[in-house]
This record gives C-alpha cells, sequence and structure tokens, in this order.
C-alpha cells in the first residue's frame, strides 16, 4: 500500500468517526426538549405529589405561548378542568374530599391551533388522614390443624370452618375442605391436580369460589357438595378473596383490592390500601366482618383492617405472639375466619399444628 492510500483510508476512517459523533449531537440539539416544552402548559412542581386524603391542593401551569388552543386538566381519564386559549399562569383548586386512597394519573393536556398535541402526566397520591390504630391478637383456646395443609383461605358457613389450599411443590396437594373446627376432622373434601395452586376461598349465597395462584382460574362449586360447577378466567395473580354478601372481594398480592360481580367476576370497583405513608402491599387472605375487611400481610405478623370503602387502614394487629407459639416449623401466618355463630376470630398459618380462637384487644 503506498503513502497516498493510506492517508485516503486514514481520512474516511476519521470522517466516519466524527460522522458517528456529530451526527446525533447535531440531531439532539435540533429536538430540544426544552425548545418544546416552551410551547406547552406544564404543571409548576417537580415530578410526583402526594397529599392527605381531605386536603384541596393549589395547582399551578405555567402556559407562556400564544399557539396553545386550549389546556384540559384530567383526573385518570376525567376531564375536571379547560381553559381556552390561556394566557400566563393557570391555577385549579383540586379537592381530594371525594377521592379514595391510592396512586392516581394527573395529566395537563395542552392542544396547540395547528392539531398537536402534549400531555404532561404526573402522579398524584393520596394518602390517608390517620395512622391505624394498633391492637393486638390474643390467644383465647387452640383447635387442632393438619400440618400438611398450605392454608390459603379459611371461612366459616353454618358453623363448618372450610379451608382451601395451595400446593407450592405441584403435588396435587390443592384442596377444598369442610372441617370440624373441634377435632380438625375432614368432613367433605375435593382436590385439583398439581397444575392448579390454589389460592384465597370464599362462600356467597349457595357458591364456595376458589382463586389459583398464577393460573388465571376461579373455580366455582356448590358449598354443599363440593362439586365444581364452572370457572371464571381473570388476568393476574390471585391471592385472597372474601364478600360482602353482595361482591366478591380479590387480593392479588399488591395494594389493590378488586371488588367483583359474583355471577360474572367482572370488575365493579377497585380500591388501593393505603395508610398514611404510602400503599399497603402483599395483601393475602382476607375475611370480611361487620364492613370491614381483615387482611393478612404476606411474610408481616400482622393482620391489617381495612375500610372497604376508601381502602384506608383503621388498624394494624400485631400477631407476633400467635406466630411464637403457632409457627413451629410451619410457614407463615395465614388463614382468618370469623364465625358468626359466636362472634370469634380464628387464625393460623400455612402447616401449623394450630387454629386459634383469638381476640384482638
Ligand atoms: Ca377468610
Amino acid at each position: 500500500m503506498n503513502r497516498t492510500k493510506q492517508i485516503i483510508i486514514v481520512a474516511i476512517i476519521l470522517s466516519l468517526v466524527l460522522a458517528y459523533v456529530l451526527i446525533p449531537l447535531l440531531k439532539s440539539d435540533s429536538s430540544n426538549e426544552d425548545l418544546d416544552k416552551s410551547f406547552m402548559a406544564r404543571f409548576s412542581f417537580e415530578k410526583n405529589l402526594a397529599t392527605q386524603i381531605g386536603n384541596v391542593i393549589p395547582l399551578t401551569f405555567k402556559v407562556n405561548n400564544d399557539d396553545i388552543l386550549k389546556v384540559e386538566l384530567f383526573f385518570q381519564d376525567s376531564l375536571i378542568d379547560t381553559w381556552k386559549k390561556p394566557k400566563g399562569e393557570l391555577k385549579h383548586q383540586l379537592n381530594s374530599t371525594n377521592f379514595n386512597l391510592g396512586s392516581y394519573q394527573i395529566n395537563l393536556k395542552t392542544t396547540l391551533k395547528n392539531g398537536d398535541d402534549f400531555n404532561d402526566v404526573r402522579l398524584l397520591r393520596i394518602l390517608s388522614d390517620i395512622s391505624p390504630v394498633p391492637l393486638k391478637a390474643r390467644i383465647i383456646k387452640s383447635y387442632p390443624h393438619n400440618v400438611s395443609h398450605f392454608t390459603q383461605g379459611l371461612e366459616f358457613d353454618n358453623g363448618i370452618l372450610f379451608e382451601g389450599t395451595g400446593d407450592p411443590n405441584k403435588l396435587g396437594a390443592t384442596k377444598i375442605m369442610q372441617t370440624n373446627l373441634q377435632n380438625g376432622s375432614i368432613l367433605k373434601e375435593i382436590g385439583l391436580n398439581g397444575d392448579y395452586f390454589g389460592e384465597g376461598i370464599t362462600i356467597l349465597g349457595n357458591k364456595l369460589y376458589q382463586l389459583t395462584y398464577t393460573e388465571g382460574k376461579c373455580f366455582v362449586y356448590d358449598k354443599n357438595s363440593l362439586q365444581m360447577i364452572k370457572d371464571f378466567s381473570y388476568n393476574g395473580e390471585g391471592w385472597g378473596i372474601c364478600n360482602d354478601g353482595k361482591n366478591l372481594i380479590v387480593s392479588n398480592g399488591t395494594e389493590y383490592l378488586t371488588f367483583r360481580n359474583p355471577e360474572t367476576f367482572q370488575t365493579t370497583k377497585t380500591i388501593q390500601v393505603y395508610d398514611q405513608v404510602g400503599p399497603r402491599v402483599r395483601i393475602n387472605e382476607l375475611e370480611y366482618v361487620d364492613g370491614k375487611i381483615y387482611a393478612n400481610v404476606w411474610m408481616l405478623d400482622m393482620i391489617l383492617v381495612i375500610d372497604p370503602t376508601t381502602g384506608k387502614v383503621l388498624n394494624e394487629i400485631d400477631c407476633s405472639e400467635i406466630t411464637k407459639v403457632g409457627k413451629g416449623s410451619g410457614d407463615v401466618l395465614n388463614g382468618i375466619a370469623y364465625n358468626t355463630a359466636n362472634k370469634k376470630f380464628y387464625l393460623t398459618g400455612k402447616y401449623w399444628a394450630n387454629i386459634y380462637e383469638v381476640e384482638f384487644e
């Protein structure tokens, strides 16, 4: 290779390297985001917002362009304010009194005269206005529980204790049982094969509903015969389930509780479980008693008492003394049942040797 050729090759390589470095820089400069934003209305606060429920949040927005046709404020999908050909600073008093707790999107949408639009989307967290009142669970009496039961659902119906189990080792251990509380004997049972990992159970009318962990099926049984009637499909995970006499209420391991129509399994509403700091996640087995939801929290020796209207955590029930006595070589605290006949609560855990009648004080 002669010297001229070498120079040409080096020059080509250098220009390629320069082009590779320079072109993206030029590009990003010509589409500079700050330039675009000056044409739009934006929230004047940085990042996201959090407030206690009941507060009125003064929102302000900056507008500094003549090309804006309108600015609209959305809370989730609902339009809550509109400004036509706005100038200067805009204001909106966002009243959170009638909101439920949780994390929601607020979106400031700018539409230009040429039809282009721009969305400034932020998160608004509505927190509880109370600290949960602490309670403590105390053992009144103990009953036998089969240590092979990976307890996922526990509920009384007409004095009979129903238990639903899961199957972490895919051995076909998912069962629904009618049991005798006094001696732990099984009165009737039905099982699923190892393809299904049973989760929470609840009884509404003559039907028993059983969730599955990741299989997206809710199985429906006749509560007396335990014969399967039908199944529903749903998205995501199934953890705990209870009912308020009208709706099924379902947890999925997050802070969300989904209310579902028992005839169709369609969602009728969702709430988010929140305290004064933020969301309470890993909500597991549930029990609905006198207008409140009692919830195990996976991996915690604690039961939350939740307001089903707002999602507010009303009480934290410390169950550490129950776990200390009951866990043994078993797994976590899980299983809450309330017997309406004697107005008593019963707790157990996965693979625990006992079920405990308890008092909360
Ligand atoms: Ca229960």
